[in-house]
């Protein structure tokens, strides 16, 4: 038979246990597994399937004979990708790749798949197009590599989460919804606002530094929004940003408290994610601390020593960050430091002695940037003349600049892009691939 499996309800059938509890259990047990058919493998009278949960796998063997003639014929109609639970006797097997599997009694279809998906969920890389698997992401996300991706980016945030705790940062939520920019060179997204414009916001930046003030030390994670014209494997129009602000700090313990944070998230990450690492190909970047610092000077000599088109002030282009990074040998984690204020949005800090030196970082990962972070400046009158020498409408910020009459304590902080920190530590490519539902210029579904 080669039709549709009739779809039924759960009714009073409950999940006895995960896939990779089976192997625990004894023979002959009955337990019910649910979940979703990953393989299936046809040698006419005998049926391989595997089942696969939140958990992991498990394999059903379905065998003429040993399992009733209408769950074979239910199996040999069944499609890659539908949802169901199995109903069986274990039987502990040292050839099954778990050690155990299970022999089907009863079988509840919930969903049939009715195509078959347009990529492998196996392969560790899918060699199909990203736009396509993106168009179905939903199943995109059930291939054991995304699987992996995504596990690993959950340890990422609780080991965040759990690091900053320690250190006395509170958890904060500012708005979205915003009235001015906050960085300069990056693009708003307007909305409407009842019957005002508004924008989506591109970073907590005013936000965390007014908290700074009753909290002292506080840490968002959330959704940062920029209109990124152009399209490269590294900026997404939404993404996630894990941002930090201390008082009484500047840029150095801004540094410092960054490389503690990636060298505790790496660690938790190996401790919990072992299965994630072994079933892939993802290897772990092995840091020590401190990262090593490169001055915006010192990157710039060195282009210069290799011909590179440069001058001094210059942002460092995509290319020229390349170059550095193959010349310098700097594939993993490393900050460049002490970046031109011309460059530098407002609020961050120049240099005391140089003025034309700021007191800033950005965390690099190879050519990557991961992050960037500052001292800032917490002094009115010094706030608004930068905001002068950057063209900014003074008044429109008026609601952050008059909390500067109310004794706002030294601060600095950084703001990480998850996506990119992702990618830096899984070996990703494409940025999007380590968001969801990636937003970019072409794409606002699904
Ligand atoms: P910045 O603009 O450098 O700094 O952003 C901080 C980090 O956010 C990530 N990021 C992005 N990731 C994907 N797509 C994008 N379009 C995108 N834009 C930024 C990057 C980047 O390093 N307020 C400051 C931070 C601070 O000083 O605290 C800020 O937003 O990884």
């Amino acid at each position: 038979m080669n039709g549709i499996i009739e779809e039924v309800e759960m009714d009073q059938w409950r999940r006895t246990h995960f896939s990779s509890e089976i192997r625990s259990c004894s023979e002959n047990d009955t337990v019910i597994v649910m979940g979703w058919v990953s393989s299936i493998r046809d040698h006419g009278n005998l049926h391989f399937i595997q089942v696969k949960d939140r958990i992991g796998e498990t394999q059903v063997v379905a065998k003429k004979g040993d399992c009733p003639d209408s769950v074979l014929e239910q199996i040999q109609s069944l499609k890659e990708h539908s949802s169901l639970a199995v109903k069986g006797r274990v039987r502990l097997q040292q050839k099954s790749p778990t050690g155990a599997e299970i022999v089907p009694v009863e079988l509840k279809v919930f969903s049939n798949a009715r195509n078959a998906a347009p990529f492998m969920l196996q392969g560790k890389r899918s060699s199909i197009g990203l736009d396509i698997r993106l168009d179905l992401r939903a199943v995109d996300l059930r291939r054991n590599i995304l699987q992996s991706i995504f596990r690993i980016r959950h340890t990422l945030l609780s080991s965040i989460r759990e690091f900053l705790a320690k250190e006395g940062f509170l958890e904060v939520n500012t708005p979205k919804m915003i009235a001015t920019a906050t960085e300069g060179g990056a693009a708003l997204f307007p909305i409407f606002y009842y019957d005002r414009e508004a924008f989506l916001a591109q970073s907590p930046q005013l936000y965390k530094e007014q908290l700074t003030m009753s909290f002292e030390n506080v840490y968002e994670i959330g959704p940062i929004f920029r209109a990124e014209p152009s399209r490269t494997n590294r900026h997404l129009s939404e993404a996630i940003s894990i941002d930090t602000e201390m008082a009484f700090a500047d840029y150095s313990d801004a540094m410092q408290l960054l490389e503690r944070l990636i060298f505790h998230v790496l660690d938790s990450i190996r401790k919990n994610n072992n299965d994630e690492l072994n079933s892939s190909e993802i290897v772990l970047p092995n840091i020590k601390i401190p990262l090593p610092r490169y001055s915006y000077d010192q990157i710039l000599e060195s282009l210069m020593e290799s011909d590179e088109n440069v001058r001094y002030g210059d942002d460092i282009s995509p290319q020229a960050l390349k170059l550095i990074a193959s010349k310098l040998n700097l594939n993993s984690f490393y900050f460049i430091t002490d970046w031109p204020a011309s460059i530098k949005p407002f609020y961050v800090k120049p240099n005391s002695k140089f003025e034309a030196k700021s007191e800033s970082f950005d965390l690099m990962f190879g050519p990557l940037e991961i992050s960037s972070g500052s001292t800032r400046i917490n002094r009115k009158l010094e706030l608004v003349e930068r905001m002068r020498k950057q063209g900014l409408n003074i008044q429109k910020f008026d609601y952050h600049l008059k909390v500067f009459d109310y004794g706002i304590p030294p601060h600095a902080g950084f703001g990480v892009g998850l996506e990119r920190f992702l990618m830096s530590i899984t070996g990703l490519e494409n940025i999007r691939d380590a968001s969801l539902y990636p937003r970019d210029i072409d794409r606002l579904a699904p």
